[in-house]
């Protein structure tokens, strides 16, 4: 019995299942976790979205930025991109319930001595804290006004945490920083400008969890979001997108003992220059 926790699958469904061969994952025994973008940009997100679906009794995901792109475009809010590969979704007959069941996965989650979210939490937040602050997110998402929750889903802006924020930008700061963060200010101002490598990050820019006194810095986090980092293994952060998608690996992490395993993965998206 145990719990593998495998970084940001984006569609590529191939390597899913050959490292599920390769961990010798057992379905009757053995749990998943998911660090999130599950779909986009790969090629067969369509069969990753229902596999999870169908054996979601012995899977746990937390939502990744691509995964609420998916839901606010289902509904008509933001524009699909060019490179987007999500119409399968859009276009399956089953494709509603599969959405239905994304919008109600959590944001982030706590167990067996681990916490894990797809992208970061703000040096502010302790566990608890951030654990009720995107219970506000999911509760919005799972909700009967999930529709204009979605719609205003987007927006880089307020880049700060404050206690008193409300309603969109309350959203907005939770979401980014979960979902979409990888570095913050020295000031602890959410950047989402700069995406890449740690060498070549400007002066100013610390990674997320590099943040002085950061609150949740006491149970080991377990994400994903950031393949330019690679496969970052340390004892209290677990960043284990390992850029599938780009011809990196995919990674699974044993939870029980830190074992990784990791699939090489061909190219199915070029690095963007
Ligand atoms: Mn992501």
């Amino acid at each position: 019995m145990a719990t593998y926790a495998i970084g940001d699958i984006q569609g590529c469904f191939g390597p899913f299942q050959q490292l599920l061969r390769q961990i010798e994952f057992n379905p009757g025994k053995d749990t998943l976790w998911l660090t999130g973008d599950l779909v986009n940009r790969g090629p067969e997100s369509l069969q990753v979205l229902r596999w999870v679906f169908q054996q979601q009794d012995r899977v746990q995901i937390v939502l990744g930025n691509h995964d609420l792109h998916l839901l606010a475009v289902s509904e008509g809010f933001g524009k699909l991109h060019r490179s987007d590969t999500v119409d399968d979704i859009l276009n399956a007959a089953d494709g509603k319930v599969l959405l239905d069941w994304l919008r109600c996965q959590p944001l982030m989650i706590a167990e067996q001595g681990y916490a894990m979210v797809h992208a970061g939490l703000l040096p502010e937040w302790s566990i608890d804290k951030a654990l009720r602050l995107a219970e506000e997110v999911e509760d919005g998402l799972s909700g009967p006004y999930y529709r204009d929750f979605l719609s205003r889903l987007y927006g880089n802006k307020p880049t700060r945490w404050a206690d008193d924020l409300k309603g969109a930008e309350r959203l907005r700061v939770i979401v980014n920083a979960m979902t979409r963060m990888r570095f913050i200010t020295r000031e602890g101002e959410v950047d989402l400008a700069y995406k890449g490598e740690l060498d070549g990050a400007p002066a100013n820019l610390i990674p997320w969890f590099e943040a002085k006194g950061r609150r949740s810095s006491h149970t080991p986090i377990i994400c994903g979001h950031w393949s330019a980092l690679g496969l970052h293994v340390t004892e209290d952060i677990l960043s284990i997108d390992s850029g599938c998608l780009w011809g990196g690996s995919l990674t699974a992490l044993r939870l029980e003992d830190r074992q990784t395993f990791s699939l090489p993965c061909p190219v199915y998206r070029e690095v963007a220059a």
